[in-house]
Protein backbone atom coordinates (compact mmCIF):
# COMPACT_ATOMS: atom_id res chain seq x y z
CA UNK A 1 0.00 0.00 0.00
CA UNK A 2 2.77 2.26 0.42
CA UNK A 3 5.63 1.17 -1.66
CA UNK A 4 3.44 1.02 -4.88
CA UNK A 5 5.83 -1.18 -6.60
CA UNK A 6 8.48 -4.03 -5.45
CA UNK A 7 11.11 -1.28 -5.56
CA UNK A 8 13.44 -1.53 -2.25
CA UNK A 9 16.78 0.18 -1.60
CA UNK A 10 19.14 -1.57 0.19
CA UNK A 11 21.25 0.31 2.35
CA UNK A 12 24.76 -0.92 3.53
CA UNK A 13 25.32 0.36 7.01
CA UNK A 14 28.86 -2.16 8.11
CA UNK A 15 29.16 -0.23 11.46
CA UNK A 16 30.38 -1.05 14.46
CA UNK A 17 30.92 1.87 16.83
CA UNK A 18 27.97 1.81 18.74
CA UNK A 19 29.28 -1.03 20.85
CA UNK A 20 32.70 -2.48 21.46
CA UNK A 21 33.04 -5.72 20.15
CA UNK A 22 34.45 -6.54 16.56
CA UNK A 23 32.43 -8.03 13.85
CA UNK A 24 29.03 -6.83 13.37
CA UNK A 25 30.54 -4.19 10.46
CA UNK A 26 30.73 -7.91 8.52
CA UNK A 27 26.74 -8.32 8.67
CA UNK A 28 26.01 -7.07 5.30
CA UNK A 29 28.91 -8.72 3.69
CA UNK A 30 27.78 -11.92 4.83
CA UNK A 31 24.23 -11.69 3.75
CA UNK A 32 24.88 -10.39 0.63
CA UNK A 33 27.48 -13.57 0.18
CA UNK A 34 24.82 -16.19 1.30
CA UNK A 35 21.96 -14.73 -1.12
CA UNK A 36 20.39 -11.73 0.11
CA UNK A 37 20.23 -9.96 -3.62
CA UNK A 38 19.08 -13.13 -5.13
CA UNK A 39 16.31 -13.44 -2.22
CA UNK A 40 15.35 -10.19 -3.92
CA UNK A 41 15.35 -11.26 -7.40
CA UNK A 42 13.76 -14.37 -7.23
CA UNK A 43 10.87 -12.80 -4.99
CA UNK A 44 10.26 -10.08 -7.59
CA UNK A 45 12.34 -7.26 -6.03
CA UNK A 46 13.92 -4.11 -8.00
CA UNK A 47 16.58 -2.87 -5.80
CA UNK A 48 19.26 -0.47 -5.71
CA UNK A 49 22.23 -0.56 -3.22
CA UNK A 50 23.21 2.63 -1.21
CA UNK A 51 26.32 2.48 0.23
CA UNK A 52 26.31 5.47 2.42
CA UNK A 53 29.66 4.60 4.78
CA UNK A 54 31.94 3.90 1.76
CA UNK A 55 34.74 6.15 2.14
CA UNK A 56 34.26 6.52 5.69
CA UNK A 57 37.50 5.05 7.73
CA UNK A 58 35.38 3.62 10.23
CA UNK A 59 38.79 1.17 11.66
CA UNK A 60 40.48 4.90 12.40
CA UNK A 61 37.56 6.23 14.16
CA UNK A 62 36.69 2.78 15.70
CA UNK A 63 39.97 3.16 17.48
CA UNK A 64 39.94 6.99 18.30
CA UNK A 65 40.64 7.10 22.05
CA UNK A 66 39.80 10.62 21.91
CA UNK A 67 36.14 10.21 21.00
CA UNK A 68 34.20 10.08 23.82
CA UNK A 69 32.02 12.53 26.01
CA UNK A 70 31.27 11.86 29.36
CA UNK A 71 30.49 8.06 29.60
CA UNK A 72 29.29 7.96 25.89
CA UNK A 73 31.35 6.28 24.31
CA UNK A 74 32.75 6.89 20.24
CA UNK A 75 29.79 9.52 20.08
CA UNK A 76 31.44 11.37 16.86
CA UNK A 77 31.78 8.21 15.02
CA UNK A 78 27.89 7.42 16.02
CA UNK A 79 26.93 10.53 15.14
CA UNK A 80 28.51 10.94 11.62
CA UNK A 81 27.69 7.60 10.31
CA UNK A 82 24.25 8.05 11.69
CA UNK A 83 23.58 11.35 9.46
CA UNK A 84 25.48 9.37 6.40
CA UNK A 85 22.61 6.43 7.04
CA UNK A 86 19.80 9.26 7.77
CA UNK A 87 20.05 10.82 5.00
CA UNK A 88 20.56 7.31 3.00
CA UNK A 89 16.98 6.25 3.92
CA UNK A 90 15.31 9.56 3.52
CA UNK A 91 16.19 9.47 -0.26
CA UNK A 92 14.70 5.89 -0.23
CA UNK A 93 11.67 6.97 1.26
CA UNK A 94 11.57 9.95 -0.91
CA UNK A 95 11.96 7.71 -4.29
CA UNK A 96 8.92 5.57 -2.59
CA UNK A 97 11.01 2.62 -2.24
CA UNK A 98 10.83 0.07 0.44
CA UNK A 99 14.73 1.06 2.62
CA UNK A 100 16.02 -1.73 3.78
CA UNK A 101 19.28 -1.28 6.07
CA UNK A 102 21.46 -3.90 6.48
CA UNK A 103 23.76 -3.65 9.61
CA UNK A 104 26.10 -3.30 11.80
CA UNK A 105 25.06 -2.60 15.28
CA UNK A 106 21.75 -1.05 16.15
CA UNK A 107 22.79 2.45 16.74
CA UNK A 108 22.17 2.67 13.02
CA UNK A 109 17.79 2.86 14.20
CA UNK A 110 17.93 6.18 14.96
CA UNK A 111 18.57 7.46 11.17
CA UNK A 112 16.04 4.66 10.31
CA UNK A 113 13.30 5.38 12.18
CA UNK A 114 13.68 8.93 11.76
CA UNK A 115 13.83 8.55 8.40
CA UNK A 116 11.20 6.36 8.11
CA UNK A 117 8.79 9.26 11.08
CA UNK A 118 9.75 12.14 8.75
CA UNK A 119 8.34 10.25 5.72
CA UNK A 120 6.00 8.73 7.25
CA UNK A 121 4.63 10.78 10.02
CA UNK A 122 1.80 8.89 10.74
CA UNK A 123 3.52 5.63 10.66
CA UNK A 124 4.31 3.52 13.05
CA UNK A 125 7.55 1.65 14.37
CA UNK A 126 7.62 -2.26 15.62
CA UNK A 127 11.30 -2.62 17.33
CA UNK A 128 12.12 -6.32 17.58
CA UNK A 129 14.75 -6.86 20.06
CA UNK A 130 15.40 -8.28 23.52
CA UNK A 131 16.53 -4.66 24.54
CA UNK A 132 14.82 -1.61 24.81
CA UNK A 133 17.56 0.83 23.66
CA UNK A 134 16.39 3.60 25.24
CA UNK A 135 18.54 4.79 27.34
CA UNK A 136 19.93 8.29 26.98
CA UNK A 137 23.32 9.91 27.01
CA UNK A 138 22.46 10.37 30.84
CA UNK A 139 21.52 6.92 31.69
CA UNK A 140 23.29 4.46 29.74
CA UNK A 141 25.51 2.81 32.10
CA UNK A 142 27.55 0.61 29.23
CA UNK A 143 28.21 3.83 26.83
CA UNK A 144 27.42 1.69 24.32
CA UNK A 145 25.04 4.28 22.06
CA UNK A 146 23.76 1.13 20.26
CA UNK A 147 21.75 0.59 23.73
CA UNK A 148 20.71 4.21 23.01
CA UNK A 149 19.31 4.68 19.92
CA UNK A 150 15.29 5.06 20.63
CA UNK A 151 16.30 7.72 23.14
CA UNK A 152 18.03 9.99 20.52
CA UNK A 153 15.53 9.56 17.79
CA UNK A 154 12.60 10.56 20.56
CA UNK A 155 14.93 13.65 21.26
CA UNK A 156 15.02 12.10 24.60
CA UNK A 157 17.49 14.29 27.09
CA UNK A 158 18.90 16.51 24.47
CA UNK A 159 20.38 18.80 26.57
CA UNK A 160 22.93 16.64 27.55
CA UNK A 161 23.81 15.11 23.32
CA UNK A 162 27.06 15.09 23.29
CA UNK A 163 27.90 18.20 20.99
CA UNK A 164 28.55 16.09 17.42
CA UNK A 165 24.60 15.25 17.67
CA UNK A 166 23.48 18.82 16.17
CA UNK A 167 22.53 17.57 13.46
CA UNK A 168 19.90 15.25 14.73
CA UNK A 169 18.71 18.43 17.17
CA UNK A 170 18.08 20.18 13.68
CA UNK A 171 15.87 17.49 12.80
CA UNK A 172 12.40 18.79 14.48
CA UNK A 173 9.92 16.20 13.95
CA UNK A 174 11.33 13.16 16.60
CA UNK A 175 9.57 10.41 17.06
CA UNK A 176 6.69 10.01 19.10
CA UNK A 177 6.18 7.90 22.28
CA UNK A 178 2.92 6.35 21.00
CA UNK A 179 4.70 5.37 17.47
CA UNK A 180 6.73 2.66 18.60
CA UNK A 181 5.98 -0.17 20.19
CA UNK A 182 8.18 -3.05 21.28
CA UNK A 183 7.89 -7.10 20.75
CA UNK A 184 11.11 -9.62 22.63
CA UNK A 185 12.04 -7.36 25.50
CA UNK A 186 13.76 -9.66 28.26
CA UNK A 187 16.45 -7.67 29.20
CA UNK A 188 15.89 -3.86 30.16
CA UNK A 189 17.62 -1.52 32.21
CA UNK A 190 16.02 -0.02 35.22
CA UNK A 191 16.15 3.52 33.84
CA UNK A 192 14.80 2.39 30.46
CA UNK A 193 12.08 0.96 32.58
CA UNK A 194 10.88 3.95 34.25
CA UNK A 195 11.38 6.04 30.64
CA UNK A 196 9.15 3.46 28.94
CA UNK A 197 6.84 3.52 32.03
CA UNK A 198 6.94 7.59 32.23
CA UNK A 199 6.53 8.19 28.56
CA UNK A 200 3.27 4.90 28.31
CA UNK A 201 5.33 3.16 25.36
CA UNK A 202 3.83 0.34 24.71
CA UNK A 203 5.83 -2.83 25.15
CA UNK A 204 5.42 -6.13 24.60
CA UNK A 205 8.32 -8.29 26.97
CA UNK A 206 8.57 -12.39 26.53
CA UNK A 207 5.93 -12.49 28.89
CA UNK A 208 3.14 -11.22 26.88
CA UNK A 209 4.60 -13.31 24.43
CA UNK A 210 4.03 -16.48 26.32
CA UNK A 211 0.97 -15.20 27.64
CA UNK A 212 -1.02 -14.26 24.62
CA UNK A 213 1.14 -15.86 22.04
CA UNK A 214 2.81 -14.10 19.39
CA UNK A 215 -0.02 -13.91 16.89
CA UNK A 216 -2.37 -11.99 19.41
CA UNK A 217 1.49 -9.99 20.42
CA UNK A 218 1.59 -9.18 16.85
CA UNK A 219 -1.88 -7.92 16.55
CA UNK A 220 -2.20 -5.82 19.36
CA UNK A 221 1.18 -4.10 18.28
CA UNK A 222 0.24 -3.39 14.85
CA UNK A 223 -3.31 -1.86 16.44
CA UNK A 224 -1.80 0.20 18.35
CA UNK A 225 0.80 1.93 16.42
CA UNK A 226 -0.61 1.36 12.72
CA UNK A 227 -4.30 1.44 13.49
CA UNK A 228 -4.29 -2.41 12.42
CA UNK A 229 -3.04 -2.23 9.31
CA UNK A 230 -4.08 1.10 7.97
CA UNK A 231 -0.93 2.70 8.48
CA UNK A 232 2.81 2.43 7.03
CA UNK A 233 5.08 0.19 9.36
CA UNK A 234 8.65 0.13 10.33
CA UNK A 235 10.15 -3.13 11.55
CA UNK A 236 13.49 -2.13 12.91
CA UNK A 237 15.21 -6.17 13.50
CA UNK A 238 17.61 -6.83 15.94
CA UNK A 239 18.34 -10.48 15.35
CA UNK A 240 18.95 -10.66 18.93
CA UNK A 241 15.04 -10.80 19.82
CA UNK A 242 14.80 -14.55 18.56
CA UNK A 243 16.51 -17.07 21.47
CA UNK A 244 20.43 -17.46 21.26
CA UNK A 245 19.78 -20.92 20.16
CA UNK A 246 19.19 -20.07 16.52
CA UNK A 247 21.08 -16.82 17.23
CA UNK A 248 24.50 -17.30 18.47
CA UNK A 249 26.43 -14.73 16.35
CA UNK A 250 25.51 -11.31 17.85
CA UNK A 251 26.73 -9.17 20.59
CA UNK A 252 24.56 -9.22 23.49
CA UNK A 253 22.74 -12.53 23.49
CA UNK A 254 19.55 -13.19 26.09
CA UNK A 255 18.64 -16.44 26.33
CA UNK A 256 14.71 -16.92 26.67
CA UNK A 257 13.25 -15.67 23.64
CA UNK A 258 11.91 -15.59 20.60
CA UNK A 259 11.91 -19.47 18.52
CA UNK A 260 12.89 -18.65 15.13
CA UNK A 261 9.42 -19.49 13.94
CA UNK A 262 8.03 -16.21 15.86
CA UNK A 263 10.36 -14.62 15.25
CA UNK A 264 9.30 -14.73 11.05
CA UNK A 265 5.75 -15.21 12.01
CA UNK A 266 5.43 -11.83 12.99
CA UNK A 267 6.95 -10.24 10.37
CA UNK A 268 4.60 -12.54 7.75
CA UNK A 269 1.90 -10.75 9.91
CA UNK A 270 3.23 -7.20 9.39
CA UNK A 271 3.48 -7.94 5.52
CA UNK A 272 0.44 -9.80 5.41
CA UNK A 273 -1.17 -5.95 6.43
CA UNK A 274 0.53 -4.60 2.53
CA UNK A 275 1.96 -1.96 5.23
CA UNK A 276 5.76 -2.56 5.96
CA UNK A 277 7.33 0.54 4.63
CA UNK A 278 10.54 0.20 6.03
CA UNK A 279 13.33 -2.61 7.59
CA UNK A 280 16.32 -3.01 9.58
CA UNK A 281 18.14 -6.20 10.07
CA UNK A 282 20.84 -5.49 12.35
CA UNK A 283 23.38 -7.43 14.96
CA UNK A 284 24.42 -9.91 12.93
CA UNK A 285 27.75 -10.32 13.64
CA UNK A 286 30.02 -13.45 12.22
CA UNK A 287 33.05 -13.22 14.47
CA UNK A 288 30.70 -14.00 17.51
CA UNK A 289 30.52 -17.84 16.72
CA UNK A 290 32.87 -20.77 17.27
CA UNK A 291 31.30 -22.71 14.77
CA UNK A 292 30.93 -21.96 11.23
CA UNK A 293 27.55 -23.66 11.77
CA UNK A 294 26.75 -21.16 13.79
CA UNK A 295 27.56 -18.65 11.94
CA UNK A 296 25.52 -19.79 9.44
CA UNK A 297 22.54 -19.94 11.88
CA UNK A 298 23.08 -16.59 12.59
CA UNK A 299 23.31 -15.77 9.06
CA UNK A 300 20.36 -17.53 8.09
CA UNK A 301 18.52 -16.13 10.18
CA UNK A 302 18.80 -12.77 8.91
CA UNK A 303 18.09 -14.18 5.19
CA UNK A 304 15.15 -15.65 6.55
CA UNK A 305 13.77 -12.49 8.26
CA UNK A 306 14.54 -10.65 5.03
CA UNK A 307 12.55 -13.47 2.78
CA UNK A 308 9.39 -12.89 4.89
CA UNK A 309 9.81 -8.89 4.84
CA UNK A 310 9.74 -9.32 1.11
CA UNK A 311 6.47 -11.48 0.86
CA UNK A 312 7.82 -14.98 0.52
CA UNK A 313 4.53 -17.43 1.23
CA UNK A 314 4.69 -21.18 0.74
CA UNK A 315 1.37 -20.89 -1.32
N1 LIG B 1 20.85 -1.99 27.75
C1 LIG B 1 22.23 -2.29 27.58
C2 LIG B 1 23.03 -1.04 27.31
O1 LIG B 1 22.52 0.04 27.25
C3 LIG B 1 22.41 -3.29 26.48
C4 LIG B 1 22.05 -2.77 25.14
C5 LIG B 1 22.34 -3.67 24.14
N2 LIG B 1 22.36 -4.20 23.07
C6 LIG B 1 21.91 -4.38 21.88
N3 LIG B 1 20.97 -3.59 21.48
N4 LIG B 1 22.18 -5.36 21.23
O2 LIG B 1 19.73 -4.10 21.39
O3 LIG B 1 24.22 -1.11 27.14
MN1 LIG C 1 18.91 -3.50 19.55
MN1 LIG D 1 19.37 -6.22 21.31
MN1 LIG E 1 22.69 16.56 7.16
Amino acid sequence: KFIPSKKATIIKAPFSGGQGKGGVEFGPEQLIKHGLLEEFEELGWKYTIADPLAGTDLIAQKNDPTDVYKNCKRPKMVSECCEKIYHAVSDAHAKKTLPVTIGGDHSIGMSTILAFSNAHPDGGIIWVDAHADINTASTTDSGNLHGCPVAFAMGLDEDNWPPHFAWLKQITKKVKPSQITYIGLRDVDKPEKKILKDLGIKAFSMYHVDKYGIAEVVRQAIEHVADGGKKPIHVSYDVDGIDPMYVVATGTPVRGGLTLREGLFLVEEIVNTGCLAGLDIVEVNPSLASTDTHVMDTVNTGLSIARCALGDTLL
